[in-house]
């Protein structure tokens, strides 16, 4: 009989078997603070171990990546796989091309996709990789070399029932081009074995614009819950990538006013509100030119603050759309104190643990990220069936289903995530518990593996 799970102990054994790997430790503990008392009183689970296991990956690839830049110098990055989960189906998760990348961050981005994932309702594990490349500067061809050298080794381990990659920062339209016509031509087959694929290469529609419209879709749905709407707000965004792009989309056309964006320089104030054209302009300085979002400023006349993020604008509606822990204890703060009412997390695990605290006790509308944007990879799902079915279905349907699959999201969270004395729902603990049943009770019918 396995002893009583304890979450202090069960969080000291974890810190010292990953040390140093502070990312991996925040997601985790944001995680098992509300599993544990969940397993305290459903005891099949911690008899066989669930927490234990689903915390440890199946397994870790690291790979040297050498590739030759325009100058003719040698150059050496290291790419990884986490491939953690596999109980609900293949591993499923983006890459990532950053500086920043190491084993901690996406073990961090592993397991959260795990949660993220099994919400979808969709047949997919949890998995991520990338290298610590530095896109920025990169001409075409140096990208297009990295990613064939990256596929080269990539390609041993993944497969369409295996392990299904996709993008996430620094790999886009552009970078999955390169690593899927890689992959092709080392396996000789053109199956669905990454996501996020042009329409002409297998691609599904709306993918693109899946991750920020789902993460409207279910802010709207938690507005909805709360007899609100997004229509006339204030709305803050960060970031200026694929997310935070089709982010700020959707909300202009349900009519909110979308005031800022940003890159790792610094953010845009437009306080007249960023219009289609605009947008359009901005998604054309970014896939097109690579340009910064300070050229927005130059070429609107706004205000562009250098070196800070957006969470001091008075806004109603924010949404995180950059990177990690980009909202600190004092922005949630200022947040709160402006008058925000709900905060939508696209990027993964944007709030650190201290500023997720205070938005749960503020009792505001919380969207953690693992809920908030599961509506990309939910997509993504959809590509690798219509890529097995060898069909595709048309924009609206696939519309209709995202927005399905975020409100039954929204109602999965909405059922796990009551809590006594208070009408206020607990996203984080019903994304949690919900995201947790269905693959801790796979995993306990595979017996012990
Ligand atoms: P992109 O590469 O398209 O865009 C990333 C944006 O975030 C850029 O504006 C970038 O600015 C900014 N950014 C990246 N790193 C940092 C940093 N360390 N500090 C400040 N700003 C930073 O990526 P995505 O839009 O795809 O991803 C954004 C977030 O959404 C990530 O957290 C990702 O994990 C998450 N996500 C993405 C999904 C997808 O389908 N793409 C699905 C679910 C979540 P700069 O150009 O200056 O680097
Ligand atoms: O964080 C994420 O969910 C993604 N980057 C998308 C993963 C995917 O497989 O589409």
């Amino acid at each position: 009989m396995a002893e009583q799970l304890e979450l202090d102990s069960f969080m000291k054994g974890l810190i010292k078997r990953n040390p140093d790997e502070l990312e991996f430790h925040q997601a985790v503990a944001e995680v098992a603070r509300d599993i544990v008392p969940f397993i305290q009183s459903n005891p099949k689970y911690a008899e066989e171990s669930i927490l234990e296991r689903l915390t440890e990956p199946d397994r870790i690839l690291i790979f040297r990546v050498s590739w030759v830049d325009d100058d003719n110098n040698v150059r050496a990055n290291r790419g990884y796989r986490v491939q953690f989960n596999n109980a609900i189906g293949p591993y499923k998760g983006g890459l990532r091309f950053h500086p920043s990348v190491n084993l901690s961050i996406l073990k961090f981005l592993g397991f959260e996709q795990i949660f993220k994932n099994s919400l979808t309702t969709m047949p997919i594990g949890g998995a991520k990789g990338g290298a610590n490349f530095n896109p920025r500067g990169k001409s075409d061809r140096e990208i297009m070399r990295f990613c064939q050298a990256f596929m080269i080794e990539l390609s041993r381990h993944i497969g369409p029932d295996i392990d299904v990659p996709a993008g996430d920062i620094g790999v886009g339209a552009r970078e999955v081009g390169y690593l899927y016509g890689q992959y092709k031509r080392i396996a000789n087959n053109h199956t669905g074995v990454i996501t996020g694929k042009s329409l002409t290469t297998g691609g599904s529609e709306i993918r693109k614009e899946a991750t920020g419209y789902g993460c409207v879709y279910f802010v709207q749905e938690m507005l909805k819950h709360a007899g609100n709407s997004i229509e006339g707000k204030i709305c803050a965004i960060s970031g200026s990538g694929n997310v935070a792009q089709y982010t700020a989309e959707k909300l202009i056309d349900l009519g909110g006013k979308v005031v800022t964006m940003s890159d790792s320089d610094g953010f845009i104030y437009d306080e007249n509100g960023i219009t289609k054209e605009k947008l359009a302009w901005i998604i054309d300085l970014k896939e097109n030119r690579r340009g910064r979002i300070k050229e927005y400023a130059q070429e609107f006349q706004v205000e562009y603050i250098q070196g800070k993020t957006p969470w001091s604008v008075p806004c109603d509606l924010a949404f995180p759309s950059a990177t990690q822990n980009e909202i600190h204890l004092e922005d949630a703060k200022t947040l709160v104190k402006n008058g925000c009412i709900a905060i939508g997390e696209g990027a993964n695990m944007p709030s650190t643990a201290e500023a997720a605290e205070y938005f749960l006790d503020a009792k505001l509308l919380y969207a953690p990220s693992k809920a908030a944007n599961a509506g990309g990879v939910a997509v993504s799902a959809l590509e690798m069936s219509q890529n097995s079915m060898r069909l595709s279905w048309d924009w609206e349907e696939l519309d209709q289903r995202l927005q399905g699959i975020m409100k039954r999201i929204h109602a999965s969270c909405v059922e796990h995530g009551k809590q006594q004395d208070t009408d206020a729902i607990n996203y984080v603990k019903g994304s949690n518990i919900a995201g947790f049943i269905k693959v801790a009770d796979a995993m306990l019918s595979y017996g012990v593996t």
